[in-house]
């Protein structure tokens, strides 16, 4: 066997002590961010108000620490995403996979994301989440529609995900710190 999960996490453990391993999150507005940061953090559900501005909190995965960032998803507060592009370790892009009148509006949000320079070579998560609602597109479906095939020189992978009851989020964090850790 190759390496072990468990030495996986303590190397990156070692290799992010003295460095800022930094994550955004984006992604439309109500798509379900703030939810998904508070759920990595004390592990609940809370009520959320759409975000103005920005929340930052430091999230302990595995015994490694990420400072998180998420960013307000509204129209008029997206133009300001990229003020938080430097020093970028990862994305966490979130969709809300039951909206599927704004999924082409999400989806050009991210690939603009993508275009900057200061982004390349970065690694990429994308949440559909809210899996749980009925009628909500598949990760299958949807990373189709993203039509991620032809994005060179990034990791990046597309999962299902409930905020709300916690589920796919571990397993999306563990692809990402082995994406970073690959970096
Ligand atoms: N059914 C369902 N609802 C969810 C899920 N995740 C989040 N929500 C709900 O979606 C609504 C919006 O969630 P937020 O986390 O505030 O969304 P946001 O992406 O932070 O939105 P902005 O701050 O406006 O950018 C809230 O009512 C959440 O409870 C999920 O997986 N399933
Ligand atoms: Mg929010």
């Amino acid at each position: 066997m190759g390496l072990s999960f468990s030495s996986l996490f303590s190397s990156l453990a070692w290799w992010s002590k003295d460095k800022d391993v930094r994550i955004l999150m984006l992604g439309l507005d109500s798509a379900g961010k703030t939810t998904i940061l508070y759920r990595l953090q004390i592990g609940e559900v809370v009520s959320t108000i759409p975000t103005i501005g920005f929340n930052v909190e430091t999230v302990e995965y595995k015994n490694i620490k990420f400072q998180v960032w998420d960013l307000g998803g509204q129209s008029s507060i997206r133009p300001y995403w990229r003020c938080y592009f430097p020093n970028t370790s990862a994305i966490i892009y979130v969709i809300d996979s039951s909206d599927r009148d704004r999924m082409d509006t999400s989806r050009s949000e991210l690939l603009t994301m993508l275009s900057e320079e200061e982004l390349n070579g970065v690694p990429l998560l994308v949440f559909c989440n809210k899996q749980d609602i009925e009628g909500a597109l598949r990760p299958e479906e949807i990373s189709e529609r993203l039509g991620l095939v032809g994005e060179k020189g990034r990791e990046w992978s597309v999962r299902g995900s409930c905020a709300t009851k916690g589920e796919g989020l571990e397993d999306g964090l563990d692809w990402l710190v082995n994406a970073i850790q690959k970096k």
